[in-house]
């Protein structure tokens, strides 16, 4: 048995970080049993989620938990794909993942109001008379991540310029066909699917939100893609699941 350390259903997402559902509609697609496990954070190998165990052996990020699923289980995500499609597959993978995901943590934690409704909740946990240091704490190496990045140089309005033009350009994609690259999901769909629902997540209130709304396509795609992978869900950050 799998097991896929997480983070936990938040903000009526599967999960608050997209690379964790990704890693879930991965092991969902490849029909291998899995289960989760909300405590590994601490003992995460590259100190972020997601990371599994399979026999023993931890695989640490969602794109090397992809690969392992690939090789050691024989999945082929991407069955029928051309050399071609699998390139712009990729391509999209990573702007969602490394350009994207930078405007989304912008949007959640630099911004008081989603901060205070949103990922201020992950301290809950620890002791009220310690949250007053840890969080303020937390919310700088945050800020110092963005600014590493390159995103958190921008202004927020550049930031969401950004953003826009990567989900127009996902939304462009997809067009009319029920998944990312035609009739049947592939790997990348795990990947669009965290990222867009995460865009669409109704609880931030931000641009971002608004230009993943404008898409009905994406919309659709989000339904479908939770009537296929959560179908216990009757719907997943505001999207109907719907075949
Ligand atoms: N490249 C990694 C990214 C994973 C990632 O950024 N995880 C975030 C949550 S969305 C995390 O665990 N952050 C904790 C931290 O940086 O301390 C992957 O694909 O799995």
């Amino acid at each position: 048995m799998i097991t896929l350390y997480a983070f936990g259903p938040q903000f009526s997402l599967p999960d608050p970080s997209p690379f964790v559902t990704k890693a879930e509609v991965l092991l969902k697609m490849s029909k291998l049993p899995y289960e989760i496990d909300l405590k590994g954070f601490r003992k995460a190998p590259k100190g972020k989620l997601p990371y599994i165990k399979d026999d023993g052996e931890l695989i640490a990020d969602s794109t090397f938990i992809r690969r392992h699923l690939e090789r050691k289980h024989k999945i082929d995500f991407d069955r029928g794909l051309s050399a071609e499609q699998k390139a712009i597959a990729w391509a999209f993978e990573k702007l969602a993942e490394d350009n994207l995901y930078w405007a989304i943590v912008d949007a959640r934690w630099m911004i008081d109001a989603n901060f205070d409704k949103g990922p201020r909740r992950f301290f809950d946990v620890i002791p009220a008379p310690v949250r007053p240091l840890i969080v303020p704490m937390i919310r700088r190496q945050v800020r110092k991540n963005l600014h590493a990045h390159g995103m958190g140089r921008h202004s927020r309005s550049e930031i969401e310029s950004i953003a826009t033009q990567g989900i127009d350009a996902m939304a462009a994609y997809l067009g009319q066909k029920s998944f990312f690259m035609g009739a049947e999901p592939t790997g990348v769909d795990a990947t669009i699917f965290a990222f867009a629902a995460s865009a669409l997540c109704p609880q931030f209130d931000t641009p971002i939100r608004a230009a993943a709304d404008r898409h009905e396509n994406l919309r659709r795609y989000v339904g479908r893609m939770t009537a296929r992978y959560y179908p216990e869900r009757g719907e997943l950050a505001g999207c109907k699941a719907a075949a």
